[in-house]
């Protein structure tokens, strides 16, 4: 029997009532009996204001309607638990991550930056990873990215940075994309931002799914232990599928074919059982060790290098249900940096300070009043006692005295006191004239952009070059690509002169460089494989009439034990005929889907003499899109026709006559009996690899 949640507990006081369990009601709980027709004066006469049934439903829609968030506006969010695998006590006193397995009930929004609320998921941004931990000693929220830096080093520069990436002003264009001169505007002349865009341009900024996504706190944070004493730290979060990412073609593509693709990955993976989890990881740095480092701790542009501070894994965070209601639940739920616990608190990062500002600032106006704490998914599931009253929304009855110190109430309720293990702000000592001037310590900007770069394998480089090409070739203003161009030869001049190359500007002399050329394969998509499973990966099997459905079986058998989905793909939804006369069933209508919404594509072999695919145009694109976009395509049987027929478009195919043969993600079999175990094994190694990128680049 597993332990109740008792978030989900709490949440049960404030769901609505079955529906079937009676009629439809208004507002004030009264029966109606007919919602279709307004009350009217006649059979064609005007509605008339006694109609308060209209009248409320109406005043209602009308008001349904809250403002998005300034950003991060479009979000999918999930409930789950935290569980640490030891006890932390020895960095902090946190109560959540003092005893091994003890469950802490966490809801997590994902959401992408720039884009409205309606925009599509997979465009190149950064993605907010934000986990609100509801603890017995009330709620923290970890406000994280998938990038473990940030763009500016200064709150101030947050309004700036943001009107620039925003959509320009004049005609609100572009929607969910930082392609446009504003943003590269404000990039040319704010070297500061120049780490982040690196991460902008790889594929991080492409994840395939939030599954397979790495979340950071990007400050450093300090953990307090039970004695007071402070230790840095910073926060990672590792997803047990792996990191993977999608490439820029298959990216825009799948923002027609289907904008809410990471939000239904999301979805469907927890309604199917298959619950995401990640790893946290803390790198820990001693108070004694604040200036070890070539660079600021406090600056939330610069990573510690994972080779240099090693990440120690302290517990991991399953998301097992799906919020009920997306706008209560994932629209209302209301972060804020400033949510700690006794055990974590803040440093003086500059970008840090002025987030605790802002989240509460910002949530005010979004959920109209002092009182959203109060909205289900926001309250804390231990007990708020406090003096704070009234206000819009106010769904509390509060009872007694309002005020401290109260003798009425027989002084309650009262502060814990110095010696309780109540929150108190670590002691740090802070001596300083006032000014307003950015720390010299933060004035490197670009040792580690470099570092992100020579960390790179090359076929990464080759992604964050055409991308870097892709953005800039969008910026209209001449000078602000050249501008671009000159700081990014700071970084490395092989990736500005690529650069430069394919924008049409004049390749910077060499020696511009001041960067180093140190690196870190830890930040290399390479090293970030996961668990090596092929769980919940989507496999797409195309068939026509004839298709050999022991083949068909046979990959079933091999993949689905694994975890992976098998889907099969035909020119109609229903059924086809197989080789053998049983109808053989259809998952999904060929015209309805599309390469980029699967990871891989097997062809099974058909009793035709060729393959009725070779001339499909449906299941054609599907393969050579697979193919261009790296992933595994496999054949059996008389299938490799598909290959062979896209073989004059570069697509590059390798068989023989009696075994299976696997090259850079193409597995092909011609045996015509149900697939081999070699050939099953293969094609999982090859899923589990994600892409493909040693292949010759195909024609189309
Ligand atoms: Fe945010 N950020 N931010 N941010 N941020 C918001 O809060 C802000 C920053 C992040 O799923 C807003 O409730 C300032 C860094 C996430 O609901 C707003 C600064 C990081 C989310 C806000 C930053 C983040 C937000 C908009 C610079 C990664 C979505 C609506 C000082 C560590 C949370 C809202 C969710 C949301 C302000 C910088 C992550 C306006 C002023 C750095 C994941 O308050």
């Amino acid at each position: 029997m597993t332990t109740p949640d008792p978030k989900d507990e709490q949440l049960e006081t404030y769901r609505a009532p079955d529906p079937a369990s009676g009629p439809l009601t208004t507002d004030q709980a009264v029966d109606v009996d007919h919602t279709d027709d307004s009350l009217t004066a006649g059979d064609r006469g005007p509605t008339l204001m006694e109609d308060f049934h209209a009248r409320e439903k109406i005043t209602h829609f009308d008001h349904e309607r809250i403002p998005e968030r300034v950003v991060h506006a479009r979000g999918s969010g999930a409930y789950g638990y935290f569980e640490p695998y030891e006890s932390c006590a020895d960095f902090t006193r946190a109560a959540f991550l003092q005893e091994p397995g003890k469950r802490t009930p966490v809801f997590v929004r994902f959401s992408t930056v720039q884009g409205p609320r309606g925009s599509a998921d997979t465009v190149r941004d950064v993605r907010g990873f934000a986990t609100k931990f509801y603890t017995e000693d009330g709620n923290y929220d970890l406000v994280g990215n998938n990038f473990p830096v940030f763009f500016i080093q200064d709150g101030i520069k947050f309004p700036d940075f943001v009107h620039a990436v925003k959509p320009e002003p004049q005609n609100e264009i572009p929607t969910g994309a930082s392609a446009h001169d504003t943003f590269w505007d404000f990039v040319s002349l704010q070297p500061e931002t120049l780490h982040a865009v690196m991460w902008l341009m790889s594929d991080r900024a492409i994840p395939r799914s939030f599954r397979m996504m790495q979340g950071f706190g990007v400050h450093t944070f300090r953990f307090v232990d039970a004695d007071g004493k402070g230790t840095f730290v910073k926060f990672h979060w590792k997803p047990k599928l792996g990191v993977h990412s999608m490439v820029w073609d298959e990216a825009q593509e799948c923002q027609g074919r289907d904008p809410d693709f990471n939000r239904r990955d999301l979805w469907d993976a927890i309604e199917a059982g298959d619950y995401p989890e990640w790893e946290l990881g803390v790198q820990l740095v001693p108070e004694e060790d604040e200036f070890a480092f070539a660079f600021d701790l406090l600056d939330p542009t610069k990573i510690i290098p994972e080779e240099q501070v090693p990440v120690r894994p302290i517990g991991r965070m399953v998301l097992d249900r799906n919020p009920e209601n997306f706008f209560a639940e994932t629209e209302q739920v209301a972060f804020h940096t400033a949510n700690i616990v006794p055990g974590v608190d803040f440093t003086n990062d500059p970008l840090l300070q002025a987030r605790n500002f802002s989240y509460l600032d910002t949530q005010l106006i979004r959920l109209g009043g002092p009182n959203f704490s109060e909205i289900p998914v926001n309250r804390p599931v231990a007990d708020v006692r406090n003096n704070q009253r009234d206000g819009y929304h106010q769904s509390t009855i509060h009872r007694g005295t309002n005020y401290f110190p109260n003798s009425l109430g027989g002084g309650c309720p009262a502060p814990a006191g110095a010696d309780s293990e109540a929150f108190t702000h670590y002691a740090e000592r802070v001596d300083g004239a006032k000014i307003r001037r950015r720390s010299e310590s933060f004035k490197d900007y670009y040792s580690q952009p470099a570092l992100f770069w020579n960390s790179m394998s090359d076929w990464e480089k080759q992604h964050i070059v055409a991308a870097f090409r892709f953005e800039l070739g969008k910026v209209e203003t001449p000078e602000v690509r050249a501008r671009t161009i000159e700081q990014l030869a700071h970084v490395d001049g092989q990736l500005a002169r690529e650069v430069a190359e394919g924008i049409g500007v004049p390749a910077p002399p060499d020696g511009t460089q001041t960067a180093s050329k140190q690196s870190s394969p830890a930040l290399s998509l390479q090293s970030l494989t996961g668990d090596g499973s092929i769980r919940t990966r989507k496999i797409a099997v195309p068939v026509a009439d004839g298709a050999d459905a022991r083949q068909v079986a046979s990959i079933r058998e091999a993949l689905e034990p694994e975890g992976a989905i098998v889907e099969v793909l035909a020119a109609t939804d229903g059924t086809v005929a197989s080789a053998d006369g049983e109808p053989l069933e259809v998952d999904r209508a060929l015209p309805t889907v599309a390469s980029v919404l699967y990871d891989a594509v097997v062809l099974p072999g058909n009793t035709a003499d060729t393959s009725p695919l070779t001339v499909d145009p449906d299941a054609l694109r599907f393969v050579r899109d697979a193919y261009r976009h790296g992933k595994p395509v496999a054949a059996l049987g008389n299938g490799v026709d598909v290959l062979a027929a896209l073989e004059p478009e570069g697509i590059h195919l390798s068989m023989e006559p009696h075994r299976t043969v696997t090259d850079q993600g193409v597995i092909t079999d011609v045996a015509p009996g149900p697939a081999s175990a070699e050939f099953a094994r293969a094609l999982a190694a090859a899923v589990a690899a994600h892409r493909h990128w040693g292949r010759p680049a195909p024609r189309c």
